[in-house]
């Protein structure tokens, strides 16, 4: 399995014009407000300031692209690819000027950003599923892009329901026979399994 050895904020950016230039293998992480996606960033790159964790939700309204050093010991391989932080989606206090803001530059990121592999869609493991999630997955759908969901927080909830509250949720949002991966960025549970998934779209 790869792993990550070394990473750097590289910059924000709304427009495509402004998005680095680099092509490795990029994969964005998108969820409500306060999911838990800089906290998951930054345990995926051990460092714990890299993506900014906000006390004020909803704060952050660029795309954030972080640069990756993996390595793969086995195969003694080693290469780049990037993550993008997007902002959170579905906080209360956001107008809908702003939200149709959010919609533009998603879309721009979506239908211009050739080198994306994948989309980490993360949803709070306590709340069902919710409409803006769906939406989120459905529209990633039909674009077929490629993308995984990510229950957050699991140390917020009893460990024994752990497992069956992912499959309800995978049920509520559709997903088929495809799984959600519990993870906590709090008790660092579920991350091997998302870095899994993420070297398996790496190519
Ligand atoms: N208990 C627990 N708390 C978490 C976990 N992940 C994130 N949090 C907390 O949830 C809050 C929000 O986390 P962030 O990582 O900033 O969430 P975000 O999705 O980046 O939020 P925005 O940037 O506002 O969209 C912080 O107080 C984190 O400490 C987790 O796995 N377990
Ligand atoms: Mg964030």
């Amino acid at each position: 399995m790869i792993r990550i050895v070394e990473s750097f904020y590289v910059k924000s950016a709304v427009e495509p014009n402004d998005y680095p230039a680099s092509a490795y293998a990029e994969f964005a992480f998108a969820g409500r407000s306060n999911v838990g996606k800089s906290s998951l960033i930054n345990i995926l790159t051990n460092k714990h300031l890299l993506a900014k964790i906000s006390r004020h939700p909803g704060k952050t309204r660029t795309l954030n692209f972080f640069l990756i050093r993996w390595k793969d010991d086995e195969k003694e391989q080693q290469g780049f690819m990037q993550f993008t932080d997007f902002p959170g989606y579905g906080f209360a206090e956001i107008g809908l000027a702003e939200q149709e803001k959010w919609r533009i530059m998603i879309d721009k990121y979506l239908n211009m950003r050739q080198q994306l592999k994948g989309i980490l869609v993360l949803v709070d493991i306590r709340h069902p599923a919710d409409p803006k999630d769906k939406t989120m997955i459905e529209m990633l759908r039909l674009r077929n892009i490629e993308h995984c969901v990510i229950a957050t927080k699991a140390d917020k909830i009893p460990k024994t329901k752990v497992q069956a509250t992912a499959l309800k949720l995978a049920k509520q949002l559709n997903l088929g026979d495809k799984s959600i991966i519990p993870t906590s960025s709090e008790k660092n549970t579920g991350i091997d399994n998302v870095i899994a998934w993420i070297e398996s779209h790496l190519k």
